[in-house]
């Protein structure tokens, strides 16, 4: 496995401002997330799938890409990813509430499929995993607009990668091994983070693979590097070292960050059916919030002063979102079908 990045410390140089932000960002995920698991089990909203537990990985990478300029293909449990690159509580609740206004789909995709022109946000399909040859086809455009000398390598206002997260059980696709590939030979500026939490709704990781998932890398000609998906720190360094070697034409990387579902995989499912209490028990003293949390305190970055005005002005911006997600209209049944086909002839 290479692992060049544990020297890099790139975290290191995060000032405690940015610091504070990913905190925040962190916690407005969780407490968002939290408020939805209660919606639904009022019948308020028809699904939920969540990022708990994910969270500290999620943002730590998302502060370490040009956010919003940079290509990003994230899946359904990336809600902390998105949050980090400015989706907003108002846009998540009108997603879950399925309300027009709402900014991937106006409402008519399923929640958490993220989507954003403008942040650079490429909308996802259903089906796991085909987000990720799509990344590599932006990134193999990228790739392309350099060679030709449409996009100079250090114009920090184009987009000079694409990234894509997944799940493990995701990399058990075809499709995923057809993007290692491709971004192998052609040396792509891609970024593949796999978000191992181990399990692929009720099957375990070792019922999917013989091998660890980073040992994969190396027959695809990319970067491997696993990291501890629970400290932010890690994880920023992990995804900030292949960036830079995206940005400077030194190829693909394989991140496998390695954390937990803390919760069921969606509303729709028990997790009591195939894992033990005492398993989930044991990673929930391992949270990323609470670890990440310490740390800040621990180097004064972070005040309890600090983290309960955090937390009371994060629930009243997720109260308010809520309430004017319920008020906000339903999609119009008469454009039920725009956005489906090309509106304009050629
Ligand atoms: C091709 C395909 N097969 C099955 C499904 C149903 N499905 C949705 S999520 C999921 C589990 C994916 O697990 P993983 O990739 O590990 O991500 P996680 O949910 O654990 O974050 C499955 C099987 C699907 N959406 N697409």
């Amino acid at each position: 496995m290479d692992s060049p990045v544990t020297q890099a410390q790139y975290a290191t140089q995060l000032s405690d401002d940015t610091l504070r932000d990913m905190y925040r960002a962190m916690l407005l995920s969780r407490r968002l997330d939290e408020r939805c698991w209660a919606l639904h089990r009022q019948g308020k909203i028809a699904f939920h799938v969540s990022a708990i537990g994910h969270e500290g990985l999620q943002v730590a990478a998302a502060f370490a890409l040009n956010r919003g300029i940079d290509f990003t293909y994230p899946y359904y449990r990336d809600l902390a990813f998105c949050i980090a690159l400015g989706l907003t509580p108002l846009d998540f609740m009108l997603s879950v509430f399925g309300k027009a206004g709402e900014p991937s789909s106006g409402g008519r995709q399923m929640p958490s499929h993220w989507s954003s022109r403008e942040k650079h946000i490429v909308s996802q399909s259903s089906v796991v995993a085909v987000q990720v040859p799509q990344a590599a086809g932006t990134a193999f455009a990228i790739n392309y607009k350099r060679k030709v000398g449409l996009l100079a390598a250090d114009d920090t206002t184009q987009p000079r990668l694409a990234y894509a997260s997944v799940g493990e059980g995701g990399t058990s696709q075809g499709e995923w091994h057809e993007a290692m590939n491709w971004a192998g030979i052609h040396k792509l500026p891609f970024i593949c983070m796999v978000e191992n939490n181990q399990y692929a709704i009720s099957v375990p990781f070792d019922k999917q693979s013989a091998v660890p998932l980073v040992e994969r890398a190396h027959g695809y000609g990319v970067i491997g590097v696993q990291v501890d998906g629970n400290d932010v720190f890690a994880t920023y360094d992990a995804v900030r070292a292949a960036a830079e070697r995206a940005y400077t034409g030194e190829g693909a990387t394989l991140i496998e960050a390695i954390t937990y579902r803390l919760v069921p995989h969606s509303s729709d499912d028990d997790d009591r059916s195939y894992r033990t209490r005492e398993e989930v028990q044991e990673w929930k003293q391992k949270d990323p919030l609470l670890r990440f949390q310490a740390e800040l305190l621990n180097q004064g970055v972070l005040t309890q002063a600090r983290i309960d005005a955090f937390e009371e002005a994060i629930q009243a911006s997720i109260t308010e979102a809520q309430q004017q997600a319920e008020a906000a209209p339903d999609p119009d049944i008469a454009s039920g079908l725009s956005g489906v086909y090309a509106e304009e002839t050629i």
